[in-house]
């Protein structure tokens, strides 16, 4: 219904001429901040910037979704509300800061152009739904050219956290930041008397940081399954014996809001009495953004692999149908009682899953550190971390101790390499063995869990068999190779790509040279 509207607006071009001219003032009222889209996460973020003294000024294109919200929820409160755009950009303080909340993709190109004719230099579109990164890289120069400057922001904390504080994760012109601080970080949640939102960086860094968390709530979501399974299946516990567990986990180093849910979960009675949990279909469903990150982690050559098993083991549950009738062809190890300390091995969970976890987020700063080398963003890395720690899925105490490690040093190469984590996975690493070798023996898959051991054992090796993987490459393709440092000599240049004959009939040309 907008497509008339939005390319009338995107041909007029009369921002910049009003701009050009600099006589075309725009009318502006006083609301601090617009809010485009009244399903109910806007509607709860309203209302939370409201409670925090904000004049909030209310749209949706929907008319009459502005006047209910505002004689229902919003009654009795300073909230204000418009019934076009252009009424929205009247009743905004200058610069103006406009938050879209509508659904990813060519909706918030229409909004933008819809609301552009309205707009003076300076003003701010912060789009805070869901949108991929390169949108809102895309964006931010497209804006910024007119005279605008747009913000992207992650929201993380569903509709509850839009309510009661939310973590905020912001990007995009920093010249809009002063403008948005006050609002975003008092809106936020807040953990520890900080706010969890600051300043992430250039561009579409906030949407980018905001669909790693989601990877990284789909790695977290993934071991803490793989923990139930080895107690169900391996321990043969029942849902009471490991929400306790779980319970009991919850005050030690893996406190978190995923665990808290976890046991409340486990403890979820249906009328009949029989556990929630036992009712549900192994099937599970995703949206999407895990994968992004596992598509961006391959794309910039990052081993960002929990987060990959994570969307994997996903895709293998939703098959279920070819695994039920496989699983009634293909035997696994015969399952033996366990027969160690049965308390040991729980503990010695407890520390595989903290210990899988510390690699899952090394991994996710790794990714975060090469997107910006590649985009040129200059990342907060501790603020990224505490934005964390509150407001959201992943909030934990963990988080914590990631940010006081780049607080500490904001140079900081790993967190596998802060003193802190150093200790933590040392002291972690005997249980996380055991836990590995008898799950397997087991037969109970643990792919999140197996992949952090299998990197964290790669990270810490100075020496991989990828020279093999290189020997194999030159013999049937002549890719070439590198040869060890001290050990070339005339025919083997140290510092060369070198193609070696293995074979009479190997070429005497590398294929880096018949290629060119
Ligand atoms: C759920 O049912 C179990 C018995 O199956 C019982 O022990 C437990 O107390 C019940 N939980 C709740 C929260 O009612
Ligand atoms: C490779 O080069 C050597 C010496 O330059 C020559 O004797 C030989 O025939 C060449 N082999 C092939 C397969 O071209
Ligand atoms: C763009 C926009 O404002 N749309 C929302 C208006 O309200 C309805 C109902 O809550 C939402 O579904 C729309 O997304």
């Amino acid at each position: 219904m907008s497509s008339e509207l939005s390319s009338a607006a995107r041909g007029s071009g009369k921002v910049g001429e009003c701009r050009k001219n600099g006589t075309d003032k725009r009318p502006s009222g006083s609301a601090d901040v617009g809010l485009i889209g009244l399903a109910v996460m806007g509607q709860n973020l309203i209302l939370n910037m409201n409670d925090k003294g904000f004049k909030v000024c209310a749209y949706n294109r929907t008319t009459s979704k502005v006047d209910h919200f505002l004689e229902n929820e919003a009654k009795g409160t300073n909230i204000v509300g418009a019934h076009s755009v252009e009424e929205l950009c009247s009743k905004l303080k200058t610069p103006r800061r406009i938050i879209l909340l509508v659904k990813a993709g060519q909706a918030v190109d229409d909004f933008i152009a819809q609301l552009e004719p309205h707009l003076e230099k300076g003003d701010i579109i912060i789009d805070g739904g869901n949108s991929h990164y390169p949108d809102s890289i895309r964006r931010t120069h497209e804006l910024e050219a007119k005279g605008l400057l747009f913000v992207g922001s992650g929201v993380s904390g569903g509709e509850e956290g839009a309510r009661n504080g939310p973590s905020l994760m912001p990007g995009g012109s920093d010249a809009a930041w002063p403008h948005i601080k006050e609002i975003f970080q008092k809106t936020a949640a807040q953990a520890q008397g900080e706010p969890c939102c600051d300043w992430v960086g250039e561009t579409g860094s906030g949407h980018y940081v905001k669909m790693v968390h989601n990877g990284i709530e789909y790695g977290d979501m993934q071991l803490i399954a793989e923990a139930y399974d080895i107690l169900k299946r391996g321990l043969g516990l029942d849902e009471k014996e490991i929400a306790d567990i779980f319970d009991k986990w919850n005050s030690g180093v893996l406190d978190s809001f995923l665990i808290e849910i976890t046991r409340d979960i486990l403890r979820f009675n249906d009328t009949d009495g029989v556990p929630m949990v036992r009712k549900i279909l192994d099937k599970a469903g995703q949206k999407g953004t895990g994968k992004w990150t596992a598509i961006d982690a391959l794309d910039n050559g990052m081993p960002v692999t929990l987060i990959g098993e994570a969307v994997f083991a996903r895709c293998l549950s939703a098959i279920k149908d070819e695994r039920t009738r496989a699983s009634k062809v293909i035997a696994g190890p015969e399952r033996q009682p366990f027969q160690g300390d049965k308390q040991q091995f729980i503990d010695d969970l407890e520390q595989a899953l903290y210990a899988s976890k510390i690699i899952s987020y090394a991994q996710g700063f790794m990714l975060m550190r090469e997107a910006a080398k590649v985009n040129s963003w200059h990342l907060n890395n501790a603020g990224i971390a505490a934005m964390w720690r509150g407001g959201c899925i992943i909030k934990s105490v963990f988080l914590s101790d990631i940010t006081a490690a780049y607080r500490e040093n904001p140079a900081l190469e790993n967190i596998l390499l802060s003193p802190f984590f150093l200790k933590a996975i040392e002291g972690a690493q005997a249980g996380w063995r055991r836990v590995i070798a008898q799950s397997t023996l087991w037969g109970i898959p643990i792919p999140a869990h197996t992949t952090a051991l299998s990197f964290f054992d790669g990270y810490r090796t100075e020496t991989l068999p990828a020279n093999l993987i290189q020997g194999q490459r030159d013999f049937f393709g002549a890719h070439t190779f590198r040869v060890v440092p001290g050990m070339g000599n005339d025919h083997l240049k140290e510092n060369e790509d070198v193609h070696v004959r293995w074979t009479a009939t190997s070429g005497n040309v590398s294929s880096s040279t018949y290629n060119a």
